[in-house]
């Protein structure tokens, strides 16, 4: 076994390759950028260098020579890429393989091999592993291509071949629309990938994402079973679980058995996955599951797959890097109950899902969950990376008991100092069709509005956030309760965009009578614990002006200033801001267009996602100050409506 690794990452996924390295007596060297300075990754490691010139991924986690030098340096013998950065990077393995170094994964080959759509799946054939119906060969001229999509039969999906996440994918449901979609697609495929090769599939209706999570050692695979991965927004994974539901044993086996197939036909070596689609219109089918591609990592949502079976990826990648065989043979792998992992972020939800920065003022999660988090109390949500505060996993030994203990457990999560998701896995977890089991891609489109709607704020929630502002709740008679002070009070709080004012009239102690709009709240403490109106004063936390109320998932007020209303209510409807840093990747307004408000006038790609900016209000533009590709800081002006 290696006496010492180096992890090339950050996160989560780094904190989480260092626990096990420890308990394998492995000692870890960890890299960090500017950013990452203070990160718990980094206090975690035996040992942590600085790398790069700045945040960015691209000036740090991605400067691929600079931390193969670090490796040497520091006497580590082995390079784990966690997931995302370097880590499908087949240039990235040939190089620390010519340092002398053990890349833990794959081999160069093995990436390149899965790497482009086309001759993935021309591999995966050969191999007799199912594929999607459709033409994937060399032939690019447009009359080919329609033809073939006209044999294949409408509804078809044109992709990219070197695509991914959806990027440079097409549906066409007609004929007489393909070569306009075939140009569009082409033309997303060539500016995001610089390669305009297509391939054309028969459309599958209401597909479920079902993966296979297998492990070779370079010879050999097995196979860890299936994870569902169907509860997706815009191509982001929100929940995953293991196993599938309602999959049969004849189902498993034959998808196992591709997996496996797909993974010796590469001489795959360490963690990876075989991602299928599956038809979920009439039941699951064992000859109704489809190839789509392998990712060639350890992915986010591996640890479903650790509690079904018992198994320690990273233990298994470690030791199989270091040269051992297999670990279990198939045999002796078994699938022992039902496990859920809900990916927490920051981010805006009433907004469009905007990811979201911030000091996390407040950090707990509860017992019976293995959250595994790159973060503190105290640590910042920067907008360099995915704004992922923590996966929150549960296990049970059936699918019921595993999702109401998901339930209980995102109920008993708080977290302070940003805006969450927390209340949107919540609504998914209580959905009556996930508990069913009935789950595709297209849930939570269809029950967005749902599952979106904002928790209602109740009477109690703003007298908390209330007491909290005026220093109120701890306050006695020997920690400064005067009774000399103003015995009425009032304060401005500000809950989604709504201002409200609560007005307090202080009797004692331990008696406060609060008046906020139409209502009217007695708070009373008894026995040390204060009651409002006959709910219990929630768990609160304080960072600055914004208070957090820990019941519906997290309450958040922002602290008024009455004389400053109007600076933090609305901002200049003049400027359209990037939000956060990022790249501009299209401006759409000239000079002098008259745009309606709403109106989309910029792209810009932040945090692995695209967000539209939008005008605020009905208007001229003025001036232009940004172009496509142009990097910019947050804050940064983009466009200029002219004064009205
Ligand atoms: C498909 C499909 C239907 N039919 N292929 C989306 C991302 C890319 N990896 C492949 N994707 C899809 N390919 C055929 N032939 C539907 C999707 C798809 C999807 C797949 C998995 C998970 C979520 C999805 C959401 C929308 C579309």
């Amino acid at each position: 076994m290696f006496d010492k690794i180096l992890i090339a990452n950050r996160g989560e996924i780094a904190c989480r390759v260092i626990e096990t390295a420890r308990s394998m007596g492995v000692k870890t060297v960890a890299v960090y950028s500017d950013a990452d300075r203070a990160s718990k990754h980094v206090v975690m490691a035996d040992e942590a260098f600085h790398i790069g010139h700045g945040p960015a991924p691209a000036d740090s986690y991605l400067l691929g020579d600079e931390i193969i030098a670090i490796a040497k340096q520091s006497g580590a013998k082995a390079i784990h890429p966690g997931y995302g950065f370097l880590s499908e990077n087949p240039d990235f393995v040939d190089a620390v393989e010519t340092a002398g170094l053990v890349f833990i994964g794959p081999s160069a080959d093995a990436i390149r091999k899965m790497g482009l759509k086309d001759a993935a799946k021309v591999l995966m054939e050969k191999a007799g592993v199912p594929v999607v119906p459709g033409y994937h060969g060399s032939n690019q001229d447009t009359d080919h291509l329609w033809g073939a999509a006209d044999a294949i039969g409408y509804p078809v999906l044109i992709k990219a071949v070197a695509g991914g996440g959806g990027k440079g994918m097409r549906l066409v449901e007609r004929s007489e629309d393909f070569t306009d979609a075939l140009a569009s697609a082409q033309g997303e495929a060539t500016t995001s990938f610089g390669n305009a090769d297509v391939l054309i599939e028969k459309y599958i209706q209401q597909p479920r994402h079902i993966e296979i999570q297998v492990f070779g050692d370079g010879t050999h695979a097995v196979h860890l079973f299936e994870r569902d991965c169907s509860l997706q927004r815009r191509h982001q994974k929100v929940i995953e679980e293991a196993p599938a539901p309602g999959m049969t044993q004849e189902m498993r086996d034959a998808m196992g058995q591709a997996g496996v197939r797909a993974a010796e036909a590469i001489g795959y070596k360490g963690a990876g996955t075989v991602e299928f689609i599956v038809d979920g219109t009439n039941g699951l089918r064992a000859d109704g599951f489809w190839f789509m591609e392998m990712n060639t990592r350890l992915q986010v949502e591996h640890p479903v797959s650790e509690l079904i079976t018992g198994v320690d990826l990273v233990e298994w990648q470690l030791r199989v890097a270091a040269g051992e065989t297999l670990p279990a043979q198939q045999g002796e792998l078994s699938i022992t109950g039902h496990a859920f992992e809900a990916r927490l972020y920051a981010e805006d939800v009433p907004k469009g899902f905007l990811p979201a920065t911030g000091t996390l003022t407040h950090l707990h999660f509860p017992a019976g969950c293995r959250a595994d988090s790159g973060v503190r109390a105290g640590d910042t949500i920067s907008p360099w990376y995915d704004p992922m505060i923590s996966k929150v996993i549960v296990h049970g030994p059936t699918r019921e008991i595993a999702l109401s203990r998901l339930s209980q457990a995102l109920e008993g999560t708080e977290v302070g100092g940003t805006v969450t998701n927390l209340a949107f896995l919540g609504a998914l977890a209580a959905h009556a069709g996930f508990a069913k089991g009935d789950v595709d891609t297209g849930l939570i489109a269809r029950d967005l509005d749902a599952l979106v709607a904002a928790p209602e704020v109740k009477p109690h929630h703003r007298a908390a956030a209330a007491m909290q502002a005026l220093d109120l709740v701890e306050a006695t008679w020997d920690t400064g309760f005067t009774l000399w002070a103003d015995l009425h009070r009032s304060v401005h709080l500000m809950h989604q965009d709504e201002i409200f004012e609560a007005m307090v009239e202080v009797d004692g102690p331990d008696r406060q009578i609060w008046t906020i709009g139409e209502d009217q709240i007695v708070a009373n403490r008894i026995g040390g614990r204060w009651d409002l109106g006959g709910h219990s004063l929630p768990t609160l936390s304080q960072a600055g002006a914004r208070i957090t109320v820990y019941d519906d998932y997290g309450l958040v007020f922002d602290v008024i200033d009455p004389l400053d209303r109007d600076a933090s209510a609305g901002g200049d409807l003049n400027v359209i801001e990037a939000p956060m840093p990022g790249l501009v990747k299209a401006v759409f307004a000239k000079p002098g267009d008259a745009v309606k408000e709403g109106d989309r006038l910029a792209i810009l790609e932040a945090m692995k996602m695209e967000h539209s900016l939008l005008a605020a209000r009905d208007g001229v533009v003025a001036e232009v100050l940004a172009t496509d590709g142009d990097q910019v800081e947050a804050g940064a002006a983009l466009v200029r409506l002219e004064e009205d």
